[in-house]
């Protein structure tokens, strides 16, 4: 019994699943589109032809996001040369559209 409180008490605390993560970030948040958001993570995998990144990120507070592992688009290409699978970096981005660019790594 105290094992299904506790799981019940996870299930509250957490309500969206990883899948659902992403859902619904643009209401109400705290930034706009226009807004550099921060973040840290871990680069997992790169492809230049698509001109995409894998980052598994940490939180990210400003859009009140858990840390997950997600695609970004890079917008500028030469982004790729501090974009080294394994490495851990920290990188800017906004909302273009309907993905998220990359516009700044460290
Ligand atoms: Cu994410």
């Amino acid at each position: 019994m105290k094992q299904l409180m506790i799981l019940l008490a996870a299930l509250a605390l957490f309500p969206m699943g990883n899948a659902s993560a992403h859902d619904g970030m643009d209401m109400g948040g705290m930034s706009t589109s226009a807004d550099a958001n921060k973040g840290v993570g871990v680069v997992e995998a790169v492809d230049r032809e698509k001109g995409t990144v894998t980052l598994s990120h940490e939180p990210i507070a400003s859009l009140g996001w858990p840390a997950m592992t997600m695609d970004f688009a890079v917008g500028d290409k030469k982004l790729f040369s501090k974009l080294a699978t394994g490495k851990k970096v920290e990188f800017q981005f906004v909302k273009q559209h309907n993905s998220y660019v990359v516009t700044g790594v460290k």
